[in-house]
């Protein structure tokens, strides 16, 4: 499973974490000296999808009128690579004043639905809250490149060909089921879609239609925005009634010590390499974990993994995981979860 995202552009910064994961790599055509021009390579596309079974109709709509690559795609791609920042200070910028406010706010407009479709799914409202704000800023962005251009420009470009191509086919098979018309195909630069920022492969896989129209609208109905996410995280092992959870006080000593003794995970993607092995929170707790203010570790039969960034730190159990499925980045995963629980702590207050 490949899931590649641009995080929600809410503002001037503009990080994107993409997450290839080793099918990804493995996939990846080497550059080639003679390359068929883009015309031709898309007349392969279009007989390639008419063979698939999707409509003459669809593949004249969706493809007759691209007549070149999008340069600002090929752009945005090649540049992705060589951004980097620390989580602390991504997740500062993203878990705002603003953010969590616009989440409370949020929380109350849609209370009632958010309320089911977390008892549907087992996952908290906040968490999707949290989900929606980072990917969309609560729908308000999700994009305005042509999805099919887009994804037509990437698997054009031969640096990952073979995935793009895929996604290609997969947003042709949705316009061909109805779901969403060209016009309104939109998204992101890297072909993530509506406001919950999904590949078509994830849409394919996950959308839901929770209002029960006959469409799953990811791009303008708040129940299949909301159904959609929680139904990806449980479709990612989300364990209902259980937290992400908790943000942790590690001394240079303790850090130290556990830098040396304690094994890091293996994974495809960097951000599951960047933690520890599983341990349970007692063998934590003898380590020298501790909550703030020395107050010392609860107790749970959950094993968590210790997340650590210059001066943050954070242990996190297996639910952690799903939401590292949505975008492998520990700022990303974090800025969700801590928006979720800042969100939350309101949520709870008001009621
Ligand atoms: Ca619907």
């Amino acid at each position: 499973m490949i899931v590649i995202r641009a995080a929600a552009v809410t503002g001037c910064i503009t990080v994107v974490f993409l997450v290839a994961t080793a099918s990804a790599v493995q996939n990846a055509t080497p550059a080639q000296e003679t390359r068929p021009s883009f015309s031709e390579w898309l007349a392969g596309v279009r007989a390639e999808a008419l063979e698939k079974g999707i409509s003459q109709d669809t593949v004249d709509a969706a493809l007759s009128n691209i007549e070149e690559p999008m340069p600002v795609v090929i752009e945005r791609d090649r540049a992705q690579a060589e951004i980097v920042q620390s989580f602390e200070r991504y997740v500062a910028h993203h878990v705002s004043a603003k953010a969590i406010r616009t989440g409370r706010e949020m929380a109350e407009r849609h209370r009632a639905l958010l309320d089911e479709v977390s008892r549907a799914y087992g996952v908290p409202t906040g968490i999707i809250l949290g989900i929606w704000g980072m990917e969309s800023n609560y729908g308000r962005f999700s994009g305005v490149r042509p999805t099919i251009a887009a994804l037509a420009t990437l698997a054009w470009d031969p640096r990952r060909s073979t995935f793009f191509r895929g996604e290609l086919f997969d947003a042709l098979a949705i316009v061909d089921r109805g779901d969403i018309d060209l016009e309104h195909l939109k998204g992101s630069w890297a072909g993530a879609m509506g406001q919950v920022q999904f590949m078509p492969s994830s849409y394919l896989a996950y959308a839901e239609d929770f209002d029960g129209d006959g469409r799953r609208d990811i791009w303008s109905t708040p129940a299949d925005v909301f159904a959609s996410i929680a139904n990806y995280l449980v479709g990612h092992g989300w364990h209902a009634g259980e937290s992400w959870g908790r943000e942790v006080i590690v001394s240079p000593a303790v850090e130290k010590t556990i830098r040396a003794d304690v094994a890091r995970r293996n994974g495809s993607c960097q951000a599951t390499r960047d933690m520890t092995a599983q341990l349970p929170l007692a063998k934590w707790q003898a380590l020298g974990v501790r909550l703030a203010n020395s107050r010392p570790l609860p107790k749970s039969e959950l094993d968590a993994s210790l997340v650590s960034g210059a001066k943050r730190h954070f242990l996190v159990y297996r639910n952690y995981d799903a939401l590292l499925e949505y975008n492998c980045a520990h700022a990303y995963a974090l800025s969700v979860a801590l928006l979720a629980d800042r969100i939350g702590v309101q949520s709870k207050r008001g009621r």
